[in-house]
């Protein structure tokens, strides 16, 4: 997910373009401005931490893009592309390390194992809404 921070600074291209040139597949699209239940719940791991109400303001604060990607590894390979959460600890490179500074600011979410992707895609996103397709290109990425 793009969060307010990355939307208002213009980095939705970018960080989709980046996503899609690694080779990973976007099945699932969309814009939305995170309301408190939601944002509650994407999360509530961090209820009990002195940072969750900053956090869910923070996502609260425009909209955001989440998306849900697929591919071999996508979840380990999406996180390495994200890079650590607090980004001045993040390696040059990686999108947050390339784009941001502060970790209540840190531009993208994404899912950390497969269980929490099934919980966070479920909150934005109805089956109907994920596509299943081929990309042209699998060939020519996947030996
Ligand atoms: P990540 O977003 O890398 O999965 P996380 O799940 O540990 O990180 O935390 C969720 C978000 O909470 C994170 O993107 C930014 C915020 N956060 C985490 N640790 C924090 C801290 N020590 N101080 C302030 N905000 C923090
Ligand atoms: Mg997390």
């Amino acid at each position: 997910m793009v969060k307010p921070d990355g939307v208002q600074r213009g980095m939705v291209g970018e960080i989709i373009s980046r996503i899609e040139q690694r080779g990973l597949k976007i099945v699932g699209l969309k814009a939305v401005w995170v309301d408190d239940k939601t944002a509650m719940e994407h999360y509530k791991e961090h209820a009990n931490k002195p940072f969750f109400s900053d956090l869910v303001n923070y996502i609260k604060s425009g909209p955001s893009i989440p998306m849900v990607i697929e591919g071999r590894d996508a979840i380990t390979i999406l996180r390495k592309m994200v890079g650590a959460t607090n980004p001045e600890e993040a390696q040059v490179g990686t999108i947050r390390g390339d784009f941001c500074i502060d970790v209540g600011r840190n531009i993208v979410h994404a899912s950390d194992s497969p269980e929490s992707a099934k919980m966070e895609i479920s909150i934005y996103f109805d089956e109907s809404e994920l596509m299943d397709y081929t990309r042209i290109d699998e060939k020519w990425v996947f030996e």
